[in-house]
């Protein structure tokens, strides 16, 4: 007789084909999923995502058990509950006496360190299989990195292209170009046809998780419901069809663009389902490619899309596990304020700061250049730490597990690697956020003013920024002609830019 495996599937991991099931044997192995106090407070997160992972878990199980696995369940309020995943194995181990633990690579470091422990701590093998979900393994983004001065996301992401054949006509990129990011910097108008993303009911699953979730974190963080998230693969099928038919034509042009009451413009908000394994990546870019290749949408919003998910998703994940731990307590810029507490409220005059977090509360989404340039700047111009600005993105976002959110936090948005991730700090004032948004008319702020009582925070922040970073930044040649102009102006303005910049951060929690 062979081996009895104990099979862990965690709350990111729930895709029918990952090997860890794949060379499993139903009828001797027992799958293991378990809701613990651990995951569900390590960061303070967003209500509406602990529901959908849940949620989605419970579903996950459901489908197991209707194809013929053997699956234990735990929930979050059975009484012998033991918190945490080691104290749930250990338990489980009891419950089974499996002859080895498989598992798929967790996600996260944490995570990772906590299973390097199983093997002595629980006496039996410990199997961690590779995630085949992903385009490029741990190993091979090592090799790629090993040699090189930089790391830029554009050639990891052509090295990608090739390897899936994703947009390539032969050895040549389709359309001639490998990237056709100029053309998406479109602001975008109202519009009364702007679709929005499929809605899933919540079936009855989906209702015990909500009040489950509204019962132990009664004074948790954003707004349970309406829930609306797929927490299905047939659900979130249906919602990456909707996305394909109505809003990817449009995803190009009005990818950076911003407005007042459209929280999602031409998104496809499926990252939540994506980042827990309910809809395959490459799959779901395969199908974009057909959508061009139809004629059915064009080639900017095609390449766009993918290049996010073969390029950016693929290439944080592959930082992440290159340089954790130590990439998490990396600070390049020395900041050092705390986070100031509109994060969590919303409660700020800023409507572009406002209306972000104000979705964020409800939604548990943001789309990427509120995350950036509003959110994400507005931490930066402030000096705010970077661990304070992590800990935020990694428990407000339905779709953020540390992988993906910590390059995108602490390298992309905060430089906090010092230019490792980025060549140069998201840094903008005031008048990049009203070309790309409608938010600055509704501003109790006015944008146009630099210094002064009313003045857009933003403005006199960009210089201080600039200023007081001079030391480190000024030598980047990315933004020598800001230090430039910087350079050129009037020493009287420069002091009143800092004078009014320091009137800013010492009431940041007034704003
Ligand atoms: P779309 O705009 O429709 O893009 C399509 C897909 O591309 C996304 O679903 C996502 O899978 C992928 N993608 C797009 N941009 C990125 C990126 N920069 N990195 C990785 N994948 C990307 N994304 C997360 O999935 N989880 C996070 O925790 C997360 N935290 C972020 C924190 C900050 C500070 C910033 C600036 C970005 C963060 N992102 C994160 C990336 C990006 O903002 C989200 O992936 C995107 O907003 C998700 O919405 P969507 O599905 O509508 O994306
Ligand atoms: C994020 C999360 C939450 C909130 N709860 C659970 C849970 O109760 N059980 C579980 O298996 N996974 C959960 N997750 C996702 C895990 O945090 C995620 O799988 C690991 O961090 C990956 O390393
Ligand atoms: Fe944001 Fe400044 Fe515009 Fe107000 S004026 S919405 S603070 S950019």
């Amino acid at each position: 007789m062979t081996a009895k495996n104990l099979i862990l599937i965690m709350g990111d991991q729930l895709s029918s084909g990952l090997p860890a099931l794949a060379e499993a044997d139903r009828s001797r192995d027992v799958v293991l999923m378990a809701e613990v106090a651990e995951e569900t407070t390590y960061v303070p997160h967003h209500r509406k995502k602990i529901a959908f992972i849940l949620s989605a878990m419970r579903h996950f199980a459901a489908e197991l058990s209707e194809d013929g696995w053997q699956v234990d369940y735990v929930k979050l309020d059975d009484e012998a509950n033991a918190g945490s995943f080691t104290g749930e194995v250990a338990r489980a181990i009891d419950r089974h006496a499996p002859d080895r633990i498989r598992l798929t690579e967790p996600g996260e470091w944490r995570v990772a360190e906590m299973v390097e422990g199983w093997s002595d701590g629980l006496g039996l093998p410990v199997d961690v299989l590779p995630d085949n979900r992903f385009l490029c393994s741990r190993t091979e983004f090592a090799e790629w990195s090993s040699g090189r001065k930089q790391l830029r996301m554009e050639r990891f992401y052509r090295e990608m292209r090739r390897k899936t054949g994703l947009l390539m006509d032969g050895d040549k990129p389709a359309g001639g170009k490998w990237n056709f990011d100029k053309q998406n910097r479109k602001p975008a108008e109202t519009d009364l046809f702007m679709p929005r993303p499929r809605q899933a009911r919540a079936d009855d699953m989906t209702k015990t998780v909500l009040q489950l979730v509204a019962e132990r974190f009664p004074d948790g963080f954003g707004d349970l419901e309406p829930f609306w998230f797929a927490v299905t693969r047939e659900k979130a099928e249906q919602a990456r069809d909707r996305f394909l038919d109505e809003a990817l034509p449009h995803f190009g042009d009005y990818q950076d663009a911003m407005l007042l009451g459209e929280d999602f413009l031409y998104h496809s908000v499926l990252s939540p389902c994506i980042n827990v394994g309910l809809l395959d990546p490459l799959d779901l870019c395969q199908r974009v490619e057909r959508a061009w290749r139809n004629g059915d949408v064009p080639l900017n919003a095609a390449e766009g899309f993918i290049r996010q998910i073969i390029g950016w998703r693929e290439y944080v994940r592959g930082i992440y596990w290159l340089k954790m731990p130590d990439y998490a307590e990396m600070n390049h810029l020395n900041a050092t304020r705390d986070l100031p507490a509109f994060y969590w409220t919303g409660e700020t005059r800023m409507a572009c700061v406002r209306a972000a977090i104000d979705q964020t509360r409800r939604q548990a989404y943001a789309h990427h250049i509120q995350r950036l340039m509003v959110t994400g700047t507005f931490a930066l111009l402030a000096g705010i730490r970077p661990q304070q600005v992590h800990e935020w993105y990694l428990s407000v976002y339905a779709d953020a597990f540390e992988w993906v959110e910590l390059p995108n936090t602490l390298g992309m948005s905060q430089f906090a690697d010092g230019g490792l991730l980025g060549s140069k700090p998201y840094a903008a004032s005031g008048s990049y956020i009203d070309r790309m948004s409608d938010y600055c008319g509704s501003c109790t702020y006015s944008v146009k003013q630099r210094t002064g009582e009313g003045a857009c925070p933003f403005n006199a922040l960009y210089w201080d920024f600039l200023a007081r970073n001079a030391d480190t930044l000024r030598g980047n040649p990315r933004l020598g002609p800001v230090y430039s102009t910087w350079d050129r102006m009037k020493e009287d303005t420069r002091v009143a830019l800092r004078s009014s910049a320091e009137r800013i951060l010492g009431r940041l929690d007034d704003l």
